[in-house]
C-alpha cells in the first residue's frame, strides 16, 4: 500500500463508507457522477442548446457561502493561528470534530479525489488528496483542479500530498467545522458543501496549508489574481492583484481592453489564487495553482464580463442561480429584464422582489474554456511580476491608484488594507473591516509572522514588483461610483506599466505616489475635472481618522508585529496629522 492508500483506508474504517470509489478524472466518469445526481435530484440539468452540459445545484438555504466563525486553525501554539484566526487546540478538534466524522459515510459513497495544484509537471505543483462524501464536491473539483489519474501519476509512492477529509455530515451550522491543523498539513472539513467550505484545494489547502508551507519554504501563496497586459509593440508585463472575495477579481483577470485595436491587450493567467516564489533573477514569479473559476454569477453579464459568459456558455455547474421553467439559467445583472415565470435560486416561483439568484451565486467551469486565457497560463515556470495591486472596496478615503515607495512601504499599504464586507462570507454585508492582503480569512497561521514574512521575502528579490494600492469603488456626493470600472480599469494598469518603466509623473502624497491628473489618460470618459479631483484626492483629515484603526488593528498582535510596520504607522500618521495645522 502507498502512504495515500494508506491513509484512505484509515479515513473509510472511520467515517464507513458503503462503497470507495477513487476518481480518475475521466469524461465517463464525470458522466456517471452527473448522471447520479441529476437522478437523484441533486443537480438539475439545464437547457440543452442554451446552457449545454451545465447543471444548477440548489444548496441547503443555510449553506450558501464561506462560514468564517466556524473555521479554525488547529496549531499547538495557539500564539501561532494568532489573533485574526479562530484556534482550536489539536487535541480539542481531535475530541470535539473527531466524533462528527464516525460513520459519517454510512449508506453513502466516498470518493477519493486525487488532485494536483500548480500545473502538471511543474517544479511549484502540489498534490492533495480530498476524501469527500459529496458527489457535487468530486465534480467540482475535477474543474477546478487537475484531478483524478494525472494527481495519482504524479504522487506516485509519496508521501508528500495534503490529506483532506471532507462530509457534508447533516449540513447542521451546529456540526459544521472547516479546520486546519497547519503542522499536520491536515484539513477536516464536515456539515458544508459550499465552495470555500468543501473544495478543499481551494482556500483550505491552496491558501491556509499552502501559506504555511511556503513560509517554511521560502515563498508565497497569496489571494491574488493573475493577468497579461500587452503593450503596443510586444512588450508584456505580468499584474497580480489582491482584493477580498466578490470584490470583482474575475471582472479584472478577464477584462477586455478597450485598447485592443492600438495594441494594449490583455489576458488571464488566474482569477483568485497565486503561488509566488523568487526566481534566480531576482524578479517574482507567479502561478495559478487552479484550473478553474468559481466565480460569483450575480453582476455577470455581457458587459460586465463577456468573457466569463462565453466561459460559462456551456459545461458549467451553476450553484444557486435562478431557473426559467425551460431551464435557462439567470440571475440579477444578466440581462436588463427578468423572463416570465422565473423559479428563484431556493426553487420557488420567483416573487419579483427578492433576489430572483442568490447574491454569493457561483459559477464553476474550467479555465480552458475562457476565451481570453493567457498562451502562458500553463507555463510551469510561472510568470514574471512586474506590478502587485493590493485593493479594498471603500466609498471613502482611498484614491483610485497609488503607488507605495517602495517593497517595505507596499507591505504596509498591504497590511492596512480595509474593505466594506461581501456576501462572500455569511455576516453583515458592507461594514468596513480591516483584510490586510485581501488575506484575512485566509492566513493559516500568525499574521503577524505572514507580515514578516512578506518583509523577508522582499529582501530576497533585487527585482520586487512595484506595489500599488487601487480603489475602484469612490463615491461621489451623489453616492454613485464615480470610476467607471470594468474595462476601463485599463487605464490604471496603463499609468502603472508606466511608473513600472519610469516614465508617468506621480505627486508624492503622505500615503504615497498619487498619478497626476495629467498622467491618468482618461480621454473619452466624460469625467469632469471634479471627479477626477474627487478620484485622485487623499484627504488628510479622512487619513488621519483611519490612523487610530489602523492603529488598534496593528495593536493586536503585540510583539508579533514586525518593526517595519509600526514605523511606517508612525510615519503615516506624523504625515497626515502634522498636515492638518
Ligand atoms: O471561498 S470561496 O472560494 O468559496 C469564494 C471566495 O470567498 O473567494
Ligand atoms: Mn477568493
Amino acid at each position: 500500500m502507498t502512504p495515500a492508500e494508506r491513509w484512505v483506508d484509515e479515513v473509510a474504517r472511520t467515517t464507513r463508507p458503503e462503497r470507495v470509489v477513487w476518481c480518475d478524472g475521466s469524461e465517463e466518469e464525470s458522466r456517471r457522477l452527473v448522471d447520479g445526481m441529476v437522478a437523484d435530484g441533486t443537480l438539475l440539468r439545464l437547457h440543452p442548446t442554451a446552457a449545454p452540459g451545465s447543471t444548477l445545484h440548489r444548496s441547503h438555504p443555510s449553506d450558501v457561502a464561506r462560514t468564517e466563525h466556524l473555521t479554525f486553525i488547529a496549531s499547538r501554539d495557539k500564539r501561532d493561528a494568532g489573533p485574526t484566526n479562530n484556534w482550536m487546540a489539536p487535541s480539542e478538534a481531535r475530541a470535539r470534530v473527531g466524533p462528527l466524522f464516525e460513520g459519517v459515510m454510512k449508506g453513502r459513497t466516498m470518493y477519493v479525489v486525487p488532485y494536483v495544484m500548480g500545473p502538471l509537471g511543474s517544479p511549484f505543483s502540489r498534490v492533495g488528496i480530498e476524501v469527500t462524501d459529496s458527489p457535487y464536491v468530486a465534480a467540482n473539483m475535477r474543474l477546478m483542479t487537475r484531478m483524478g489519474e494525472p494527481a495519482r501519476r504524479q504522487l506516485g509512492a509519496s508521501e508528500s500530498f495534503v490529506p483532506g477529509l471532507h462530509s457534508t455530515g447533516d449540513l447542521s451550522p451546529e456540526r459544521r467545522y472547516i479546520v486546519h491543523f497547519p503542522e499536520e498539513r491536515l484539513i477536516w472539513s464536515v456539515g458544508s458543501g459550499y465552495g470555500g467550505n468543501a473544495l478543499l484545494g481551494k482556500k483550505c489547502f491552496a491558501l491556509r496549508i499552502a501559506g504555511a508551507l511556503a513560509r517554511d519554504e521560502g515563498w508565497m501563496a497569496e489571494h491574488m489574481l493573475i493577468l497579461e497586459l500587452e503593450l503596443p509593440g510586444g512588450e508584456i508585463h505580468y499584474i497580480a492583484a489582491a482584493f477580498p472575495s466578490a470584490c470583482g477579481k474575475t471582472n479584472l483577470a478577464m477584462m477586455v481592453s478597450p485598447f485592443e485595436r492600438v495594441g494594449y491587450k490583455v489576458r488571464t493567467v488566474g482569477d483568485d489564487i497565486a503561488w509566488l516564489r523568487p526566481g534566480t533573477d531576482g524578479r517574482l514569479w507567479a502561478v495559478n495553482p487552479e484550473a478553474g473559476f468559481f466565480g460569483v454569477v450575480p453582476g455577470t453579464g455581457p458587459d460586465t464580463n463577456p468573457n466569463a459568459m462565453a466561459t460559462i456558455s456551456h459545461d458549467t455547474i451553476f450553484t444557486n442561480v435562478a431557473v426559467t421553467s425551460d431551464g435557462i439559467p439567470w440571475w440579477e445583472g444578466k440581462e436588463k429584464s427578468a423572463p416570465p415565470g422565473l423559479i428563484d435560486w431556493q426553487g420557488k416561483p420567483w416573487d419579483g422582489r427578492s433576489k430572483a439568484a442568490h447574491p454569493n451565486a457561483r459559477f464553476t467551469a474550467a479555465a480552458r474554456q475562457c476565451p481570453s486565457m493567457s498562451a502562458r497560463w500553463e507555463d510551469p515556470q510561472g510568470v514574471p511580476l512586474s506590478a502587485i495591486v493590493f485593493g479594498g472596496r471603500r466609498a471613502r478615503l482611498a484614491p483610485l491608484v497609488f503607488e507605495s515607495r517602495d517593497w517595505e512601504h507596499g507591505v504596509f499599504v498591504g497590511a492596512t488594507m480595509g474593505s466594506e464586507t461581501t456576501a462572500a462570507a455569511t455576516g453583515q454585508v458592507g461594514v468596513v473591516r480591516r483584510d490586510p492582503m485581501a488575506m484575512l480569512p485566509f492566513c493559516g497561521y500568525n499574521m503577524g509572522d505572514y507580515f514578516a514574512h512578506w518583509l523577508k521575502m522582499g529582501r530576497t528579490l533585487s527585482r520586487p514588483p512595484r506595489i500599488f494600492h487601487v480603489n475602484w469603488f469612490r463615491t461621489g456626493h451623489d453616492g454613485r461610483f464615480i470610476w467607471p470600472g470594468f474595462g476601463e480599469n485599463l487605464r490604471v494598469l496603463m499609468w502603472m506599466i508606466d511608473r513600472v518603466k519610469g516614465v508617468a509623473a506621480g505627486a508624492d502624497a503622505p500615503i504615497g505616489v498619487v498619478p497626476t491628473p495629467d498622467a491618468l489618460n482618461v480621454d473619452g470618459l466624460g469625467l469632469g475635472r471634479g471627479d477626477l479631483e474627487r478620484l485622485l484626492t487623499v484627504d488628510r483629515d479622512e487619513w488621519a481618522a483611519e490612523v487610530p484603526e489602523m492603529r488598534a488593528f496593528f495593536d493586536r498582535f503585540g510583539d508579533r508585529l514586525p518593526p517595519e510596520l509600526s514605523r511606517a504607522l508612525e510615519s503615516l500618521s506624523r504625515q497626515v496629522v502634522t498636515a492638518r495645522v
